[in-house]
Formats: structure tokens, sequence, C-alpha cells
């Protein structure tokens, strides 16, 4: 990853070891713009209500998080009440999983019945032809589809999920209808932005179109690879460099573009042989002097990058929501084999190890369903900054999906490695998830790197008041109580006891804790690497580890707390399960943030530099077997 990229207006901000940093200027050309611009103006660091961007500052900001979201109206229940049962019902007695694996295709009657039930217009509005559904109520659903088939969930979730996403987001209303009474009358719709040089680095594509002599069209010409959706897709969104002026030079920008296969010059290679997903389409695409109308540019020429980013940012929820489904399917699966296959004169569910197996599945199925209602429910009430949870929601799902349904092979033995439990697939379905819509390993570095670049901002806004102490002494006072109770050991973290049941206060009052230490420590990382801590990855990733544990313990608390104030009868379960996720999550933090400093942790992260960088040089392990031979 470019960090430096990431970060290169530190280069601009950074004087010598004082950490100052810009204002993340990915979140300030989103719908907040407009409230946020005379703030800027003015030199104040921007405000969020991100729960993530505010724990690399040490601030618990609990807006998006307590109490948990309930942003379904009574109709839009009413509306979910009546569409899932059919949709289970089709998924359980029309779609053949393993038939569409084997055959590396979706069954016909299973695609007509996908369309019949309107399921590739989930999100469209009404007037033109979708279902109008909320983010949460597409999470259902797409939960429904992940706990019986990630093939068809990809077919799915590529078309609407990604695929026109971006005329939905930024279509202009002549855009919005044209194309989405197609892409929910039949015509599939793809997202075509990785190539053969670009896959992590999305924005070093080298697909171009250029405007033609007369003004009326983009010329497009590249390819694309490993596109869901490729071979099928009509509609496509793509991705490619388009030269701009800027300050009186031409230089190539991103731009996204509608492209239909009609326009002539589009033509896609043969379906890949994948490890699993293989019921879903994936080709590579080619564009050969592609004549794309003007007025089929989206989101604006060289705005393409950000296009993009927010597509996915926008859909990661989804992900997190399937994996959720699949979880609660895989954890179903290996209970009931727990409570039923008798070993050593006991049943499975007796043995301490089985049960350990099985509490760590339901956590981590309760945490991944947490995350991806949560971020649901926020989009859907508003918030705009979203992104940084939405990426975690898609790691933490990714990651659990595999644990969790690895260990019910483990719980099923033998019988889990055959075939005939469906579980194999699912494994080999599921390994896609943490490469694609942004690597996991990519997606830890773009949470740290964000999150440290918010912290910079605000403390760049300190520094601005010191120069000038009297204009802000307000800023000044508090900020200095903070840390003068921090130094003596005063600091007790911000008070979450009133947002959480009495059972869950202790772990709070941890996590609250935990989250000053967080803040910290980003601080004295920022101190000690200055501009080089875009560099410093293995740090880094440890930040990532500890916001991600701060964020998905806020997040089970808060739905926990909520199922206990409303009485819920799965309360208690809920409680519990809470308790023990967070009492982990507050476990691993303290020791996440004390490794990218310690100097143990330094000296073995050096060793491991490079011991891989010896390997990388080697072509592999340098070292013969102990026989050499
Ligand atoms: S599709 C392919 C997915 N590909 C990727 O996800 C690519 C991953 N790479 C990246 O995300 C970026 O390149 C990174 C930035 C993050 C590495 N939101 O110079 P920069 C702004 C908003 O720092 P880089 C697939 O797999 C940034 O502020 N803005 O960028 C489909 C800056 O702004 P400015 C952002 O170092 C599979 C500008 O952009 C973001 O090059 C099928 C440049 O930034 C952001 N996130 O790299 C899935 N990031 O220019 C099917 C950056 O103003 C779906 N910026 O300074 C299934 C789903 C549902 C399932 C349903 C099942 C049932």
């Amino acid at each position: 990853m470019k960090g430096a990229k990431l970060l290169t207006c530190a280069n601009r901000c950074i004087a010598g070891k004082t950490p100052q940093l810009p204002l993340p200027v990915h979140s300030r050309w989103l719908a907040t713009e407009a409230r946020q611009a005379p703030a800027e103006k003015r030199g104040a660091a921007r405000q969020s209500a991100s729960f993530t961007l505010n724990l690399f500052r040490g601030h618990l900001e609990t807006a998006q998080v307590f109490p948990y979201p309930e942003p379904l109206a009574d109709d839009q229940r009413q509306m979910l009440q009546e569409l899932v049962p059919p949709v289970e019902k089709f998924f359980q007695e029309v779609n053949d999983p393993s038939k569409n694996d084997s055959n590396s295709k979706i069954e016909d009657n299973t695609v007509a019945g996908l369309w019949d039930l309107g399921a590739f217009g989930l999100q469209v509005p009404a007037e033109h032809g979708g279902l109008g559904l909320s983010n949460t109520q597409y999470a259902r659903l797409v939960e429904v589809v992940g706990a019986h088939d990630l093939g068809v969930g990809i077919t799915l979730g590529a078309h609407q999920s990604i695929g026109f996403k971006g005329i939905l987001l930024f279509g202009n209303p002549e855009q919005k209808a044209k194309y989405l009474p197609r892409v929910t009358g039949g015509e599939y719709a793809a997202f075509c932005l990785t190539e053969p040089s670009s896959g992590s680095d999305a924005g070093s594509i080298k697909s171009r179109a250029v405007l033609s002599p007369d003004g009326k069209h983009f010329i497009l010409n590249g390819s694309k690879i490993w596109i869901s959706n490729g071979g099928i897709a009509e509609i496509m969104t793509v991705f490619a460099q388009t030269p701009i002026e800027k300050d009186g030079k031409t230089v190539d920008k991103v731009t996204a573009f509608i492209v239909e296969r009609s326009f002539g010059g589009v033509s896609s290679g043969p379906p890949e042989n994948k490890m699993g997903i293989k019921c879903s389409n994936t080709t590579e695409v080619y564009y050969e002097d592609v004549k794309i109308p003007i007025e089929n540019v989206l989101g604006g020429v060289g705005n393409g990058f950000k296009v993009a980013m927010n597509i996915l940012n926008n859909g990661r929820f989804g992900m997190a929501a399937a994996l959720a489904g699949t979880q609660r399917s895989a954890l179903r699966q290996a209970a009931e084999h727990a409570a039923t296959r008798v070993q050593f004169g006991k049943k499975l569910a007796e043995f301490g190890t089985i049960q350990e197996k099985l509490a760590r599945m339901a956590m981590l199925q309760y945490t991944t369903e947490s995350l991806a209602y949560m971020v649901s429910g926020n989009m859907d009430t508003g918030a705009t900054d979203y992104h940084l949870e939405a990426a975690i929601s898609k790691v933490f799902a990714s990651d659990s999906a595999w644990t969790a349904v690895d260990e019910a092979i483990q719980i099923l033995g033998g019988m889990g490695f055959m075939k005939a439990t469906g579980l194999e697939r699912v494994l080999r379905d599921l390994r896609i998830f943490r490469i694609f819509e942004g690597t996991n390993d990519i997606l830890r570095l773009f949470v740290a790197l964000t999150g440290i670049q918010f912290a910079g901002s605000h403390l760049q806004e300190l520094q601005r008041a010191f120069k000038n102490p009297t204009a802000h002494l307000g800023l000044i006072f508090s900020e200095a109580g903070r840390r003068a109770a921090g130094a003596v050991g005063l600091a007790r973290g911000p008070d979450l006891a009133p947002h959480v049941a009495p059972e869950l206060r202790p772990l709070a009052a941890e996590l609250g804790r935990c989250v000053l230490e967080h803040g910290r420590t980003v601080e004295a990382a920022l101190v000690r690497h200055g501009r080089g801590i875009v560099d410093e990855q293995f740090i880094l990733n440890r930040l990532a580890s500890s916001a991600i544990d701060a964020y998905t313990a806020a997040a089970v608390m808060s739905r926990a707390s909520r199922a206990a104030r409303l009485h819920l009868p799965s309360a208690p379960h809920e409680l519990k399960l809470a308790e023990a996720w967070a009492e982990e999550a507050v476990t691993r933090m303290p020791a996440s943030l004390a490794a990218t400093r310690d100097s143990r942790s330094l000296r073995q992260f050096a060793r491991l530099a490079e011991l891989g960088g010896a390997v990388a040089a080697a072509g592999g392990q340098p070292t013969p077997n102990p026989l050499n031979l």
C-alpha cells in the first residue's frame, strides 16, 4: 500500500517531529462538506460522529454506537416481515447451492426466480422498478442469502452492491431514469475497477478514456480482470484515467463511466476457474475504442477514484450482513452435531473443548451481526462518516466467518470434510471475502492511517491554539486538564456507565480507559515517527487491531444493553455474549497498544522484517532441511 500516498499531505504538514497532519480530504467532499467548510476556514479541526475516528484521538464518541440504532419504521418492519419468509423459502426449496457449485453456474430456475422476487433491485427506488429497501432492510435479506449460497450472493452483490450502486449514489436524474429500470428489469451490472497491474493500488489503473475531437464522446481503451458478472453484464461502471487540466498542466485523473456492452468494442474473456463462489461469473473485460457518450460520465470528470471508494464504502456492511448469516448457519450445523454425536460415552457438547469452540463461534457471529446492523442503521439514520466502521465490519466479518466455518468443520470432524455437509463449499466460497472489496490487510491500514490523520488534525489545532492562547483558552484548559490527569494517573476514561446494562459496567469502564490509551498511543507514535508513521506497518496493524477491538466491544455492549432494556427473552444470553467478547477485546487492546512502543515488540518487528526480506530475496525458505538432501 502506498501509505505515503494515503497521507501525502503529511509531507506538507509535519514539521520536524511535531505531529501536524491535514484534514482527511475524502471525508470533506461527502455530504458534510457544506456544514464543515466554515469551521475548516477558521482552521478548526474537523469534527466527526464516527466512533473509530475519535478513538484515534482518545475520545469516546458515542453518537453512532449508543444506543444501538433502531432504524426501522413500522412500515419497513412490516415489509420485512412479508419479504423474509418467501426469500427463505426460495433458498430452501428452489436454490441448490451444491448444484450451482458443481456446475459453476446458477441454475436457470434460480436466476429467473431471483429476478421475479425483485432480488436484483433491492435498494432501487420503487419509481425506478426496485423494492426501495433501506440499508437495514437490505442487510436482513442479504443475511438470508449469505446463510444459503455465497456464490448466488456474489452475483446479486456484484450487481447491486457495487455494479450499479454508483448510479444510485452519484447518478444524475437522467442517468437514474435511464439505467435503474434496466438493472431491475433483467440486465446485469458490474463494477469494473481492477486491472492486471492494479489490485489494491486502485488509483494506478491504466485504462484510459480521451475526449473525441467533437467533444461528444470519451473513447475508452483498456482491460479489467476478475470482474464479477463481467461476462454477463450489459451495464458497467468502469473506471479509467482521463486527461484533465490542472495548474496549466495536463494530468491523468480517474473518471467513472456508465458503459453499455451495446456501445461496441466491449468483450469478455471466458469464466475464470475459481476456488469458490464458482457459480458466480468472473471474467476479464476488454475495452477497445469504446465510444461513451459524455452524458455517461458518473460523478464528474476526474472524480472517479472517490466515486469508486465511496461505492465500496457504501456496500461493505452488506458483506458483514451476509457473513453473519453464513456464521449463523454454520453454528447451527455445528451445534446440532455437538448435541447428538456421542464419543467416549458423552455428547460432544459436554466436552469443554467443544463448548469453547461453540462459544467462540457464537461470539464471532453475534459481533459480526452487531456490526452489520449498527453500520446499516447509522447509514439509514443519515450518518456520513461511517467508512472506517464499514471497513471494520468487512474485515471482522470475513475473518470471523472463516474461523467459524473452519471450526464447524472441526467439530463435525471427518463428516465436516465430506462434501455432503456443504461446509467445505462454504469454506472455499469464504476465502475470497478476505481478499476482495479491499483486502483485509489494506483495510486495516486504511483504518489506522485515516484514524491517525484525523488525530493529527486535532493535534494541529491544539498547536495553533497555543500560538494564540487568549483566543483559545477553553480548548487549552480542557486539553491541559485531560493531560494532567493522565500524567498523574487520574484519568479514568470517559464514563460509559449510563449507556450500558449494569452487568456490563465494569467492562465499559475498562473500554473507556482503553480508548484513552489508544489516543495516547497514537499521539506518542506520531511524536516518535513523525511523517514516517505511514511506513510503520507493524505499528499501524497493532493500532488497527486495537481499533477493531474497541469498536466491536462497543457494538456488542450496545446491542446487548438494548436487549436488556427491552427485556427481550434473549437478553441474558446476549449479555453473556457481550461480556465474553468485551472481556477479551479489552484484554487484547492494551497488549496491541503496548506492542507499538515496547522494546521487545520493536525488536521482534525488526526481526520479522529482516526474515521476511530474506525469504523474499531467496525466493522461499533460504535454509535447506536438516538432512541437507
Ligand atoms: S472490487 C475491487 C475492490 N478494490 C479495492 O477495494 C481497492 C482497494 N484499494 C483502496 O481502497 C485504495 O486504493 C486505498 C487508497 C485505500 C489503498 N473513502 O492517495 P490516497 C481518498 C473515501 O490515499 P491510495 C471487488 O473486489 C483520499 O482521501 N475516500 O489513495 C469486488 C484521497 O482524497 P484526495 C477515500 O493510497 C468483488 C484520494 O482518495 C478512501 O491510492 C465483488 C486518494 O487517496 C475511502 N475509502 O489508496 C464483491 N480511500 O485526493 C461483490 C481513499 O482528495 C459484493 N480516499 O486527497 C458483495 C457484497 C455483498 C455480499 C452479498 C452476499 C450475499
